[in-house]
């Protein structure tokens, strides 16, 4: 499952685009899965219509390896969906016989109405890297990515732009300027026209999150990236892998 990974500086609008990109992607007949880097998380993802049976939360205990805490999180919230969905399937079978059972005593049947449908399984993970205040160094995002998404707030002073070593912006996939709408317009243009001088290869996405301005732009991006062939190949040798792993007995169940 490919990781898109959403960082950036506190505060500049890491949780909206994940709302957006949620929505985007569903759109296009993907089932992100989001992942929250704090419990303060939770309930805006609900509130952007994030289905909670998507939606998990990742809280890295500082020291620890972020990447294989979130793999782990990963993990469990697919089994979880997984471990559900064989629930209801079992349900549904038992009703079935019962039904069998009653229409032979002639007592009509019980609806299945009652029963939840079974959840597809994610497809692609949406993560939100913890808020960070101190320029845009984090090594450890770029780890976790395959896709990695930087947030800069268009207000954002041209130093912390400049700074040398700023992984997250060097290594940058997709570089988002958020809050547009509220700075000043030579700011924002001053900070758009640094990172298009600095950056030259990489888009750069002007946007107003909050209502969804230019979102598609950066969503395109996103799907280019996901059916990019060296990513199709991954995912083609993982499915292999999988299969070779299961073991017999525990095929077509
Ligand atoms: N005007 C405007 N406000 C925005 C934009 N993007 C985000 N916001 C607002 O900025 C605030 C922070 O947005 P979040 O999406 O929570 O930012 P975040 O980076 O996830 O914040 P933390 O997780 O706390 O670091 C919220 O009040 C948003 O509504 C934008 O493009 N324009
Ligand atoms: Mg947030």
């Amino acid at each position: 499952m490919k990781r898109i990974v959403i960082a950036g500086r506190n505060d500049s609008g890491k949780s909206t685009i994940v709302g957006e990109l949620y929505r985007g992607l569903k759109g296009k007949e993907y089932q992100p899965l989001a992942v929250g880097s704090g419990i303060q998380d939770e309930k805006p993802y609900l509130h952007k219509g994030i289905d909670v049976t998507y939606l998990t939360i990742a809280v890295p205990e500082p020291g620890k390896d972020v990447v294989a805490d979130i793999e782990r999180v990963i993990r469990n919230h697919v089994n979880q969906i997984q471990e559900k969905n064989r629930l209801i399937q079992h349900a549904r079978r038992a009703l079935e016989e019962l039904n069998k059972v009653r229409s032979v005593l002639e007592l009509g049947n019980l609806s299945q109405r009652d029963i939840p449908h079974t959840s597809a399984l994610p497809d692609v993970v949406l993560i939100e890297a913890v808020g960070i205040n101190d320029g845009y160094k984090s090594a450890e995002c770029r780890k976790l990515a395959d896709i990695l998404i930087s947030i800069i707030p268009a207000g954002i002073k041209s130093e912390i732009i400049m700074e040398q070593g700023s992984i997250l912006l060097d290594e940058a996939d997709i570089v988002v300027v958020t809050k547009i709408d509220e700075t000043p317009r030579d700011v924002s243009s001053t900070t758009i026209k640094l990172l298009q001088r600095i950056y030259r290869h990489k888009p750069i996405i002007p946007v107003v999150a909050t209502q969804g301005v230019h979102v598609n732009l950066v969503l395109e991006e996103v799907i280019k990236r996901l059916n990019e062939p060296v990513f199709l190949m991954d995912n083609a040798q993982a499915q292999t892998q999988v299969e070779i792993r299961v073991p017999k007995e525990k095929r077509n169940v």
